[in-house]
């Protein structure tokens, strides 16, 4: 049991979409926070296979990756005894709340989420309704199990924001029901970029296998995409987000395995070339991901563990989500039969 102390501690959600195998930049940006977050927060880790349905996928890909998440979670180290893991459609309570913040949410402020616009810039046969109200089932994650504190990477942060003006909102005209959430974005890795065009995300979803590095890359494989890595022709590691955004962003990289700061790194690589460079970066990444990968082939080697795992999170978490739906519906006027 953990020490007891006097002030009740912060309770965390977040979660992460099982659309692929998840890359460098999910570690970096959020599941390496989660994990350091444990120590002294109440967690909630949720993989978000909902929130996939608004792209489409392929059915038993969709379970794979499910379970390859909740794996992976576990083995960047989310502890599920003292911390709740389990899967967004597992607790149907979600998709209740989903519906009555949906009511309060306006058509304007979800036109103007850039992850909207973005996708449907990328989907343009599929701009969905889902795609459109995604941010609300966002908020229902959250708001429902009243979370302090919601980390996430720089490309959430608009949703989180959304998430606090529907709770404050909600509770101008019902009075104090949700907890008005806090984001959480570390100062250092929030976003990682595309090492193939470095002014993009690196995403999962991209089409273009060398712009990012996946969790499950092997050694060569990382090496080999660091190589590659677009730079400038410069020729100095000096740290430059907006003249040099790939050296910058390999920088930060580094620095996050090494935890050197960008002075150190510069006057580390000063006169050498970016061959070495990237070759160094390749080497800590690759060492900082083995541990990570060991554990994760022998998870998920054990489908019973996850699967019971995902059970025990999912009921805790609806003994919680339940909660507020009930609480939510009643403030709102749906009427609940006496017992
Ligand atoms: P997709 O490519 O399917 O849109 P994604 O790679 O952006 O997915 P998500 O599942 O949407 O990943 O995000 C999970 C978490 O990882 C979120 O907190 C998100 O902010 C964070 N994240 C995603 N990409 C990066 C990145 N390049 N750098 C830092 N954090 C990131
Ligand atoms: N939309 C997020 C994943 C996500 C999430 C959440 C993050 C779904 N629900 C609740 C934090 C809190 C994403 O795509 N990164």
């Amino acid at each position: 049991m953990a020490e007891q102390t006097s002030a009740p501690r912060k309770r965390i959600l977040s979660g992460i979409q099982p659309t692929g195998t998840p890359t460098l930049g999910n570690y970096v940006g959020a599941v390496r926070n989660w994990a350091a977050l444990q120590a002294d927060h109440d967690c909630l880790y949720m993989v978000a296979d909902l929130h996939t349905l608004t792209v489409r996928n392929e059915p038993a890909v969709l379970r794979r990756r499910t379970r390859e998440m909740a794996a992976l979670l576990l083995a960047a180290g989310i502890d599920p005894k003292e911390h709740v893991v389990f899967v967004q459609s597992h607790v149907p309570a979600h998709t209740q709340l989903s519906w009555v913040l949906g009511c309060y949410t306006q058509f304007g402020e979800l036109s103007r989420m850039t992850q909207f616009k973005d996708k449907s810039a990328k989907h343009p046969d599929n701009i969905n309704g889902g795609l459109f109200t995604y941010p609300v089932l966002m908020a229902a994650d959250i708001l429902i199990y009243n979370a302090d504190l919601v980390p996430v990477g720089q490309d959430q942060t608009q949703h989180v924001e959304l998430a606090r003006d529907i709770a404050g909102r909600f509770n101008s005209i019902y009075g104090p029901t949700l907890t008005v959430p806090e984001g959480y974005t570390l100062a250092l890795g929030a976003k990682i970029q595309s090492l193939a065009e470095p002014t993009k995300k690196m995403s999962k979803s991209d089409p273009n296998a060398n712009s990012f590095v996946l969790m499950t890359d092997d050694k060569d494989t990382i090496v080999r995409k660091f190589k590659r890595a677009v730079t400038d022709s410069d020729g100095q590691v000096r740290f430059d987000k907006e003249a040099k955004p790939g050296v910058s962003n390999l920088m930060t990289i580094y620095s996050v395995f090494t935890g050197k700061d960008m002075a150190a790194i510069e006057a580390e690589f000063a006169g050498r070339g970016y061959g070495d460079f990237k070759l160094a970066v390749a080497e800590v990444t690759a060492d900082g991901l083995a541990p990570i990968q060991a554990e994760y082939a022998r998870i998920l080697a054990d489908k019973r563990y996850v699967d019971g795992v995902l059970a025990d999170g999912a009921a805790r978490a609806a003994r919680i989500a339940d909660r507020t739906v009930r609480k939510v519906y009643r403030k709102v006027g749906l009427l609940q039969l006496e017992a």
